[in-house]
């Protein structure tokens, strides 16, 4: 339903111009292209791109001046229409066509002006001097840097441990079946013709190498799998995010202690948790207070130093609703009774992650966003809250409680242009007409 209804493509541009608003800088994103090298762009750089204002049968090139920014995306035009926005457009800069000024005139390529302006100046040559002395333009090897960004040393066939995400408190053996933009599409070992498999980001805190579960103390779920297919290698070790040390010899979280923890089953929520086993290597198994399954086997693993665990008070201190447990009848929920009751403690606040990078998002900002809950779709979608470093992000068209917290530097956000700069399918803002297709074709599927 959703392919028919989605069918036209979706224009960013158009979206954040008529909807007045910005897209998060990629500076903000760290582990996406360019995320960590993005430098100085900014609206008054200017570029060289094709021109399309031309009669030219060959490809010329033009002059063009960033006017906004949005992720990846750029409102640009050419130089000479000054206040003129009648031929402005949207251009991704990482795409090859995107160079910085200067290349082509190294590169032997023709600079000709947009014809509809032919006429305004009769030294196109002192009239680009004038407006390009002082002016930034993109670093000389920009576009090599694009592509050795675009690099991603995750190849198909590599093995990895990833969560079972039918039985989250388990890993299971899976192998690399696409990579794009960073992103993977693993297929659990053992899956009927490759149908049961699991996105992620190759940063993704819920995949690892091949003897990570055991060497946390971690469930995995055997294969009887024993000798690897032609092609298969384990995934290096050195691949994965790597996680700070911890002493956990002395203070450290202990079986039992309570806290807050964002659900891995429903992302909008922060709910009421304990510690259930500790690991090694600072991993702890959490359960949702209220809603665990007798085996455990819904327990989820975070890192002790994870930003998606918070000590109690968190939610009340930052005017964020807590889940109580389910089934809990005594509301509003108190920590303090709970914690008489249960005869429990909290875990001690100086155990959390307390670290808040200097991230750069703000309200408002428009990005890029996996949903996790089906992590193959990534969506437009809005940062609505900011809470230290964690953010809420809410899928444009979509009721709030599809909303999901997520950390600042999450893999799982990216910039605007993300997707159509990796090739990856982008999820458009579910619009009215979603809704009424639903309305209408409802009777047919029930
Ligand atoms: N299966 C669900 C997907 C919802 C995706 C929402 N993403 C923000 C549906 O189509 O309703």
């Amino acid at each position: 339903l959703k392919a028919v209804v989605a069918g036209e493509s979706f224009d960013w541009g158009q979206y954040i111009c008529s909807s007045n608003t910005v897209g998060a800088p990629v500076s903000c994103f760290k582990h996406a292209p360019m995320g960590t090298c993005w430098g100085d762009i900014e609206v008054g750089v200017r570029i060289e791109v094709p021109n399309s204002d031309t009669n030219f049968s060959t490809k010329v090139y033009w002059i063009a001046e960033i006017i906004k920014l949005a992720g990846f995306k750029a409102l640009l035009r050419y130089e000479g229409f000054d206040s003129d926005t009648s031929k402005d457009f949207w251009c991704n800069l990482c795409i090859p066509e995107v160079h910085p000024v200067g290349w082509c005139a190294s590169s032997g390529k023709p600079l000709v002006p947009p014809k509809s302006i032919q006429h305004k100046y009769s030294n196109w040559k002192t009239f680009l001097v004038k407006r390009l002395t002082g002016a930034k333009t993109l670093p000389p090897n920009f576009n090599d840097m694009v592509q050795q960004n675009m690099q991603f040393p995750f190849k198909k066939l590599m093995r990895v441990e990833v969560v079972d995400k039918n039985y989250l408190s388990r890993t299971r053996v899976a192998l690399v079946e696409q990579v794009i933009g960073g992103r993977l599409r693993l297929v659990y070992e053992e899956s009927q013709g490759g149908a049961d498999d699991f996105w992620c980001h190759m940063y993704s805190p819920l995949i690892h190498n091949i003897g990570w579960s055991r060497s946390i103390g971690h469930r995995f779920k055997r294969s009887d799998i024993t000798r690897k297919l032609d092609g298969q290698v384990d995934a290096p070790p050195q691949l994965f995010q790597k996680t700070k040390e911890v002493d956990q010899s002395g203070d450290w979280f202990k079986d039992g202690m309570k806290l807050e923890a964002i659900d891995p089953l429903n992302l909008s929520a922060i709910c009421v948790a304990t510690v259930r086993k500790v690991l090694a290597d600072g991993y702890l198994m959490i359960g949702v207070d209220g809603s665990e399954a007798v085996d455990g086997s819904d327990w989820f693993c975070y890192h002790g130093t994870s930003p998606s665990i918070f000590p109690v008070g968190f939610c009340e201190i930052n005017n964020i609703e807590l889940t109580p447990p389910r089934g809990y009848t005594k509301l509003p929920f108190k920590w303090f009774d709970y914690l008489r009751e249960t005869g429990s403690v909290a875990a001690p606040v100086r155990l959390f992650n307390k670290e808040v990078p200097n991230h750069g998002f703000r309200l408002g900002m428009k990005l890029e966003a996996v949903d996790l809950m089906e992590p193959r779709l990534v969506c437009v979608a809005t940062v609505t809250r900011i809470v230290h470093r964690l953010l809420r992000i809410h899928f444009d068209g979509w009721e709030d409680e599809y909303d999901q917290w997520v950390d600042c530097e999450s893999p799982d956000l990216y910039p605007v242009g993300w997707c159509q700069l990796t090739g990856y399918q982008l999820q458009p803002p579910a619009s009215q007409s979603n809704a009424i297709m639903l309305f209408i074709l409802l009777p047919l599927v029930s």
